[in-house]
């Protein structure tokens, strides 16, 4: 079951001048910041909020460390802007795989590392209403802050 928003996505060209411009505006502090190197980003992890089911929503900053990575393409071609949402859930390799079975794309076969150690997917953004969806199971216990 999907239990909360866990991440708006939102890719831009230069994390640190980003980063400085939420927190700056808002308030907001970066609570993780990490290198993916499968995904080909630069990430910064902003808590907005805890929530009800014991998790929390973040801003999820991305800046492409790869041009032809996902962020890297997708920035080419539309500029800075929201790239995903994530939906929160205690169980992603069920749900991926209820969702999967109404049709709807999932574009890996197994979860994959995301941030913070969590466990991700993705639905294809042309099965979604134009909207990349990402699923997120976090990890167990508390979250590493650095
Ligand atoms: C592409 N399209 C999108 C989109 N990216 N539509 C909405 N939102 C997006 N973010 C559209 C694009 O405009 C094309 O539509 C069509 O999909 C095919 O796009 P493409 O540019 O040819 O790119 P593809 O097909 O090579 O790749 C698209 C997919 C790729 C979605 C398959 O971006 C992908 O694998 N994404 C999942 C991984 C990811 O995004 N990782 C970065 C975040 P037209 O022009 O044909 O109409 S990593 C992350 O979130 C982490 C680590 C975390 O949360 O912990
Ligand atoms: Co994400």
């Amino acid at each position: 079951m999907l239990t909360r928003i866990d991440h708006i996505g939102i890719a831009c060209f230069d994390l640190d001048r980003t980063v400085e411009f939420y927190r700056a505006t808002y308030g907001f502090e970066v609570l993780h910041t990490e290198v993916n190197e499968e995904q080909g980003v630069r990430e910064a992890m902003l808590k907005i909020n805890e929530t009800s089911d014991g998790g929390a929503s973040y801003l999820q900053l991305l800046e492409p460390i790869r041009e032809d990575s996902p962020v890297g393409k997708w920035l080419a071609k539309n500029g800075e802007g929201v790239h995903h949402i994530a939906f929160g859930t205690a169980d992603v390799d069920g749900d991926a795989a209820a969702i999967r079975g109404k049709g709807v794309r999932v574009l890996y076969d197994e979860p994959r590392r995301g941030s913070m150690d969590s466990r991700i997917t993705f639905l294809h953004p042309k099965d979604c209403h134009g909207v990349l969806t990402e699923l997120v199971t976090s990890a167990p216990g508390p979250r590493a802050e650095h």
